[in-house]
C-alpha cells in the first residue's frame, strides 16, 4: 500500500500513538464550495476535530498518491485548482496512474479511509438515488460503498435533490443502517426534518460506536449513515429551499446534465439561486458534523 498511500505527519503521529482519526472528503472542497470559503471551511473543520479530541485526515489524490491528511500548502493548492477531477470508486485507478488531481467523493473517501485504517468519516451530504432514477438509473456509487466498506459516515442526512424515499429503500436492501443522531426522522441536509423515519435513533456517540463495533465484530461488511440534523439556527425554510431545488432540477433536465456532473451542477445551481444562503447553511452543518464525528471516533477508539 505504501506505493499508493501517503500520510501527513500529523496523521502518521496519530497512527503511531493510536489516537482517534476522522477522515474528511475533498469533493466538498473542489466541487461543493467556492474558493476561498472551501479552504477556510476545510481548515476550520479540521480544527473542530482537533478541539474535540481526534485527528483530521483530509483525503485527496495528488501526484499519483492517495493523500491521507493534507498539509496547509496542499489544501490551498487543491482548493484553488481548476483541474480537479471528481473521483469515485471507478476513477481511482486512472487518477493514480495519470498523476492527476482527484477529489474524493464519499465512496472514494471511504475506500481510502478503510485502506488507512480509519473507521469514521465526516462529510456534509452523501450521494443517493436521484429523482427520476427509475428511468435514468442515476444512483450514486456512495450507496454501494456504504454496503461494502467498513467506515461509518456522519452526514446531515440526504438532500432533497435526491429521492430520499428511494435512497432509504436502497440502503435497506443493502443492509446499511441509518441512524438519527438525536432525531427520529431523517434530516434533509438544509432542513432538520424530512417525511422519513430513520432506522434507529441514538443520542449517544458511545452507543453508535458500540453499534458499529458489534456490526464489524460479526463480520458484517459495510458502513452506516449517521444522520445529524443541521443546527436549528442555521436551518433553511423548507418551502424556500425545496422551491429552489425544483428549479435546479428543471434546469439540469433542460440542459441534459448527466453522470457525475449531475450532483455538482445541482449543488452549484442551488447555491446560485439562494444567493449564498445555502453555502452558509452547508458550512454550519459540516462543522456540526465534525463535532459529532470526533466524539464517535473517540468512542470507537476506546472500544476497538
Ligand atoms: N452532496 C452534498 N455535497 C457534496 C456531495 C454530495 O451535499 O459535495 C458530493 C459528495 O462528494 C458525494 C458526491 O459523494 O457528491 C456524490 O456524487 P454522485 O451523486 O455523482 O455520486
Ligand atoms: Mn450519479
Amino acid at each position: 500500500m505504501e506505493k499508493y498511500l501517503s500520510y501527513s505527519q500529523e496523521v502518521l503521529d496519530a497512527k503511531e500513538k493510536g489516537l482517534p482519526i476522522v477522515a474528511l472528503e475533498s469533493t466538498i472542497i473542489s466541487h461543493g464550495m467556492p474558493y476561498p470559503q472551501n479552504v477556510q471551511t476545510a481548515r476550520e473543520v479540521e480544527q473542530i476535530i482537533r478541539d474535540n479530541g481526534a485527528v483530521p485526515a483530509t483525503i485527496a489524490i495528488i501526484d499519483g498518491k492517495i493523500k491521507i491528511g493534507l498539509t496547509d500548502e496542499e489544501l490551498e493548492m487543491f482548493g484553488n485548482a481548476s483541474n480537479v477531477a471528481k473521483t469515485s470508486r471507478r476513477d481511482m485507478g486512472y487518477l493514480l496512474a495519470t498523476k492527476k488531481l482527484g477529489a474524493t467523493t464519499v465512496a472514494a473517501t471511504m475506500i481510502a479511509a478503510e485502506l488507512a485504517g480509519i473507521e469514521l468519516f465526516v462529510t456534509g451530504g452523501i450521494g443517493g438515488v436521484h429523482r427520476g432514477a427509475e428511468t435514468t438509473m442515476d444512483i450514486s456509487a456512495d450507496l454501494e460503498e456504504l454496503s461494502q466498506t467498513n467506515v461509518a459516515v456522519v452526514c446531515a442526512g440526504a438532500k432533497s435533490i435526491l429521492d430520499i424515499g428511494l435512497t432509504l429503500e436502497y440502503l435497506e436492501t443493502k443492509g446499511v443502517p441509518v441512524v438519527g443522531f438525536g432525531t427520529d426522522v431523517l434530516p434533509a441536509f438544509y432542513t432538520r426534518e424530512s417525511e422519513f423515519s430513520v432506522n434507529f435513533r441514538s443520542d449517544s456517540a458511545k452507543e453508535i460506536a458500540d453499534m458499529m463495533r458489534a456490526k464489524w465484530d460479526l463480520g458484517l461488511q459495510g458502513g452506516a449513515v449517521i444522520a445529524n440534523p443541521i443546527p436549528e439556527g442555521d436551518a433553511l425554510d423548507a418551502g424556500f429551499i425545496n422551491g429552489i431545488i425544483e428549479r435546479a432540477l428543471v434546469e439540469a433536465d433542460e440542459k441534459g446534465v448527466k453522470g457525475k456532473d449531475v450532483t455538482p451542477f445541482l449543488l452549484g445551481k442551488v447555491k446560485e439561486l439562494t444567493e449564498g444562503t445555502s453555502l452558509v447553511a452547508n458550512i454550519a452543518l459540516v462543522k456540526n458534523n465534525a463535532r459529532v464525528g470526533a466524539a464517535i471516533a473517540v468512542a470507537l477508539n476506546k472500544n476497538n
